[in-house]
């Protein structure tokens, strides 16, 4: 944990002092943005509080996210109050992920950030942010803690449905001992695993599948960057039936092309702009890349927006790529003439 003792007693005190915390997390949330936020709300509630939990328009929660206990207890963000006495907000990097709770931030008492993403601004009256852990529910599961009150069912699952899918399953490289012994405690505290495997990685839209089946289709290969990537368009999402937010796991599928370090997926927005997803396997830093392209994210997963067209975007990707691999290239030559100017004893 790299966050300051201090920081934590902050965020406990601001949470105890708080009657109606509103309780929120990124547009479009993935399973740790919602898993976190609806946890610390049955928590709160548990205790008698009254929270608020809510996101941003469009007010849509994933198919595969609807079996979380605690979901009809979302609130429309236009009914969440805009003068708050606290905004506890998690898995968002910057003000402008919290979409249309922008106000009801700004117009909060007190403000808490709890995160994980490297590219975090620090935009709250109290930061919890810890880029080494995987997934924001780690921080949420300790807050909880902190504030002395106790997993149930229903907090286990949200939580475990956070940890399951942001480490990929316990795949991705942040995963270590203790993310297995909080998966562990979470499934103790009354988790049905299997319920959110099926629920989470094993029910698919038959639109979904065939929609993979075109954009898988069309894959095309950088070998110059080691880059792998594909398109979805809005005419794909209207001929199968699939809404954008269903899309979600297809980079993880996109990120398997063994040949290629680096993939990305572009997809297309109602506006015409493009969403792009990028993953590394480590040779590339897509959390810088994004952050050049005004996005964010981590070094192995990130994202940004680009209203510049398909073509435009691709060529940004593939020269920031390339660039960030000639940067890689004279660090090492440098780093062999020091070795080199050691060995021969200069
Ligand atoms: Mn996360």
């Amino acid at each position: 944990m790299t966050i300051d003792v201090v920081d934590w007693q902050a965020a406990v005190q601001a949470i105890a002092d708080s009657d109606q915390a509103v309780i929120s997390c990124h547009v479009h949330p993935d399973g740790d943005a919602l898993g976190s936020a609806l946890a610390l709300h049955r928590a709160l509630a548990n205790a008698g509080r009254k929270p608020v939990v809510s996101f941003s328009e469009p007010f849509m929660v994933a198919p595969q996210y609807r079996f979380l206990p605690g979901i009809e207890d979302l609130t429309p963000p236009d009914q969440v109050s805009r003068a708050a006495d606290l905004f506890v907000c998690f898995d968002v990097g910057s003000l402008d992920r919290l979409g249309s709770l922008v106000d009801a931030f700004e117009g909060a008492v007190r403000t808490v950030v709890i995160d994980h993403h490297a590219s975090n601004t620090r935009f709250g009256d109290v930061n919890l942010v810890d880029p080494s852990a995987p997934a924001s529910a780690v921080l949420c599961r300790e807050l909880l803690r902190r504030l002395g009150l106790p997993l149930d069912g229903d907090i286990a699952t949200a939580l475990y449905t956070a940890l399951v899918t942001d480490t990929g399953r316990f795949q991705y490289q942040a995963t270590v001992p203790d993310t297995h012994l909080l998966a562990a405690e979470l499934l103790s505290a009354g988790v049905d695993q299997y319920e959110v495997s099926k629920a989470v990685f094993e029910t698919n839209d038959i639109g979904y599948l065939r929609l993979l089946a075109d954009v898988l289709g069309r894959l095309q290969q950088v070998p110059a960057v080691s880059l792998v990537w594909t398109v979805v368009s809005e005419a794909d999402l209207a001929v199968h039936g699939i809404d954008m937010e269903q899309t979600e796991g297809l980079i993880d599928l996109v990120r398997t092309d063994g040949a290629s370090d680096v993939a990305a997926v572009l997809k297309e927005q109602a506006d015409g702009a493009y969403k792009v997803s990028l993953r590394s396997k480590g040779g590339a830093n897509v959390g810088q890349l994004a952050s050049a392209f005004g996005g964010g994210g981590h070094a192995l997963a990130a994202g940004f927006t680009s209203d510049a067209g398909v073509e435009d975007t691709l060529r940004r990707i593939v020269e920031g790529l390339g660039a960030q691999a000639r940067d890689r290239d004279r660090d090492r030559d440098r780093d062999g003439n020091r070795a080199r100017d050691r060995d021969r004893g200069r």
